[in-house]
């Protein structure tokens, strides 16, 4: 195949309640898309890819605008210059580039959609999935009040949400984990998430979550602070499962190895593509560990492939991969819609869906085709 042109297009679109984690409250997302143009053996063909880097660099290194001047200056010259097979090729043509996976991501993730638009194949299909629906948690976001997060997570359980997973920081931590239990009882399957908020030297107040029987505390310490979580896990009895730490499959097996972590979540934009993540999956899969697919608030193109890559075999603990409505009150696609807890794995070439035109049309705030 060869690429004949690649458009980085800029879209606004308002969340439909603003989502406060430990490192900051998102209202809008201003989101990145990357659409290839290419050509080949079966034809003509184009393919999206979202990049999931937010507006600043505050969850990772990673930001828009940077991830839009490194496609711009060096992933995508280079893309172009080089022999492409297919997508499979991508990550080796961009390795000479440090970092910015979160970009790269979303170029292999948008040549990959294209090739597998034009073999007929579906993202699921290509990656392994084994199920055609997949269960979904939802991501609640720290609320200024007790009361009012209790609200929000008995809306989400009457949706049918089938795991709850409870943002915290210091000072936001045991007390709405505790009425969250009072409220909803043993059996909602809860999890926490500190997005690196704590030191070592919060272990104590962090162990007053173990009677709470949660699944797992998401990313409690610094994203480098990888034997901080060797130590840490010797002190909780609950399991540490690692997010920002993770960015490939040999640091996953190296965290999974030292005792860094007891279950991972993989985030395909975090670790430079579906093809890498499925790689983590692979290596958890091997080690016995429990993985589960993040989110980054995707619109429907980014969702779907991460329903594709939640349906694969090792995905055995419910992901971040909420309906459309969790995030948009309009979606970029179709919306996908939560049934019975779950959501559907589109079968459809490719990704399955496409952005409806109108919408696409009305949320973008800037386009730049760069000819290859
Ligand atoms: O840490 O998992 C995270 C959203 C943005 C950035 C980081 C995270 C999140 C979420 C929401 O928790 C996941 C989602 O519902 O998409
Ligand atoms: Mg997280």
């Amino acid at each position: 195949m060869k690429l004949t042109g690649v458009e980085l297009r800029r879209v606004a679109m308002p969340l439909v309640a603003p989502f406060r984690t430990s490192f900051g409250t998102e209202t809008m997302r201003d989101i990145l898309l990357v659409r290839v143009a290419t050509d080949g053996a079966n034809g003509a063909a184009e393919g999206w890819g979202e990049c999931v880097a937010m507006s600043g660099p505050l969850y990772s290194s990673e930001y828009a605008d940077a991830a839009a001047d490194v496609l711009r200056r060096f992933l995508v010259p280079a893309l172009a210059a080089a022999p492409l097979p297919g997508a499979h090729a991508v990550a080796g043509v961009l390795a000479p580039f440090k970092g910015h996976r979160m970009a790269k991501a979303a170029l292999e993730t948008a040549v990959l959609d294209a090739e597998l638009r034009a073999e007929g194949r579906s993202f699921g299909r290509e990656l392994g999935a084994v199920h055609d629906r997949v269960p979904c948690g939802v991501s609640v976001g720290i609320m200024s009040s007790v009361p009012e997060l209790l609200d929000a997570v008995g809306g989400y359980l009457a949706e049918g949400y089938v795991r709850i997973k409870l943002k915290i920081e210091p000072g936001w931590d045991v007390e709405p984990v505790r009425a969250v239990r009072e409220r909803y009882g043993d059996d909602v399957l809860l999890q926490v998430d500190a997005n690196t908020a704590y030191t070592l030297g919060d272990a104590r107040q962090l162990a007053r979550l173990d009677p709470f029987d949660l699944l797992l505390i998401e990313q409690p310490l610094d994203e480098e602070d990888v034997l901080g979580h060797v130590e840490l896990a010797r002190q909780l009895r609950t399991p540490i499962c690692l997010d920002e730490s993770i960015t490939s499959a040999r640091d996953a097996a190296a965290a999974i190895r030292l005792g860094a972590c007891q279950v991972v979540n993989v985030k395909p934009g975090r670790v430079g593509g579906y093809l890498e993540a499925r790689r983590i999956h692979d290596v958890c899969v091997a080690h016995g560990v429990p993985v589960w697919c993040g989110g980054m608030l995707e619109t429907g193109l980014g969702r779907a492939a991460n329903l594709a890559l939640a349906a694969l075999p090792g995905f055995t603990l419910p992901g971040d991969t909420s309906a459309s409505g969790r995030y948009y009150a309009v979606d970029l696609t179709e919306p996908f819609v939560l049934d019975d807890g779950h959501l559907p794995v589109p079968t459809g070439p490719g990704l399955g869906v496409v952005p409806v035109p109108e919408r696409l049309a009305e949320i973008t705030t800037a386009t730049e085709w760069l000819a290859c």
